[in-house]
């Protein structure tokens, strides 16, 4: 849940039409001299009756982060966004082998919020797998001090971020930490699902039944906390998420994709599309857009929207789809294999069959690879031509 999603598809045209120029005293000294946040604490006492001294206490200790202003920064030469490029950069090996690990290592968990909240175990993997690589790149950044310095100096997204750092406050509170606790992301997303703290506040929930909602410690946590967000957005259990389509021969679908993502309109309402294969359920016109290639048509029905409330940028949605469809895939193919292999170990342990053992040490090694894996857009995933976990590759 990244607030540069905020910032991608919709508003970056207008950021870079913002000439905004930081304030003189950003990056220089601590916070709690500055009217600005005075004001702020003097707010959050009134409102929600926070201590003003210990406020300032709090904000005289920390400084404005350069490196969070540099960080969100709208690029100099944006470019052309490529789906191609972005789909590449999360679904791959690595992510998908680790994302079948957590899988495995929390399959009775996620078994438990696919139950208990509706929405498939591989799409909570996915999401997880997407935001953090299952929790190796939560972000270093302090989120009191990320918060402050986006809140405070950073123009541009000044009402997003004093809200967020807001929620900040009153997260710590209620969970009886130090606002100086948590570390995320430099735009303040905490945690394995990189909630935001309204979202954290709003959404999250103890999973595990520890008494304490923890989404950097506790995967459990973070399980039960994706799946309910998506849930409480509105995810429609084993309801379609997209279709690809292709445009009629004249068809000019601008005035469907600026229509937005909201799923208002049945296919058989779209004259620019071929409805053939589409679900008659509500959707919007989604276009990937490659440069040099063809532009990808989708359908995206309402559970593909819900993914956009995560993070809201097409390409993450349909990311996050296409990576949970591989994931899925391959875990099933995961299964099918071990049982296979406890059918051939049951079948060697016989007599008959140890004696048809090679008697040399590397008929361990002699197992079959896992099988090859699908990935969402049909490319293929293969082992290696060698030997590797103990499997060999002809
Ligand atoms: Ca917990």
């Amino acid at each position: 849940m990244k607030v540069l999603g905020f910032l991608g598809q919709v508003t970056r045209g207008l950021l870079l039409a913002l000439a905004w120029t930081l304030p003189a005293t950003a990056t220089v000294g601590n916070f709690a001299s500055r009217d600005d946040v005075q004001a702020f604490i003097g707010d959050m006492k009134l409102r929600h009756d926070f201590d003003a001294a210990e406020l300032a206490a709090l904000f005289g200790g920390i400084h404005p982060l350069p490196t969070v202003l540099k960080a969100i920064a709208p690029p100099t030469d944006p470019g052309r966004r490529s789906w191609k490029a972005y789909r590449a950069r999360f679904i791959e090996s690595k992510r998908l082998k680790a994302g079948l690990g957590f899988w495995q290592r929390h399959r009775q968990t996620l078994h438990e919020a696919t139950t208990r909240y509706g929405v498939p175990e591989e799409v909570i993997v996915a999401i997880i797998g997407i935001e953090t690589l299952y929790g190796h790149n939560t972000g270093r950044f302090g989120t009191l001090a990320a918060l402050a310095t986006l809140a405070f100096d950073y123009p541009p997204r000044a009402e997003l971020f004093r809200k967020e750092l807001e929620e900040l406050l009153l997260l710590a509170r209620e969970q009886g930490r130090s606002p100086l606790d948590y570390r995320g992301s430099f735009a303040g997303a905490l945690g394995l699902p990189q909630f935001l703290p309204s979202s954290a506040r709003q959404w999250a929930v103890d999973f595990d039944g520890d008494g304490a909602i923890d989404l950097g410690a506790s995967p459990a946590d973070a399980i039960g906390s994706v799946a309910r967000f998506l849930r409480e957005h509105g995810w429609q259990t084993g309801e379609m998420v997209t279709t690809r389509i292709e445009l009629a021969a004249d068809g000019n679908p601008q005035s469907l994709l600026d229509e937005g993502i909201r799923p208002v309109r049945l296919p058989a309402d779209m004259p620019a599309i071929l409805s053939a294969g589409a679900v008659a359920k509500p959707a919007a016109l989604i276009d990937l857009v490659t440069p040099a290639t063809t532009t990808e048509y989708w359908l995206g029905y309402q559970n593909f929207y819900v993914l956009t409330r995560y993070n809201r940028s097409s390409f993450y949605a349909m990311t996050v789809h296409q990576f949970a469809e591989a994931l899925k895939v391959a875990y099933q193919q995961d299964i099918a294999d071990a049982g296979s292999r406890t059918t051939a170990q049951k079948v060697g342990g016989s007599r008959t069959a140890a004696t048809q053992q090679p008697h040399h040490s590397k008929a361990k090694a002699a197992r079959p690879c896992r099988a090859r894996r699908a990935t969402g857009g049909g490319a293929t995933h293969r082992a290696p031509r060698s030997v590797s976990g103990g499997c060999v590759r002809a």
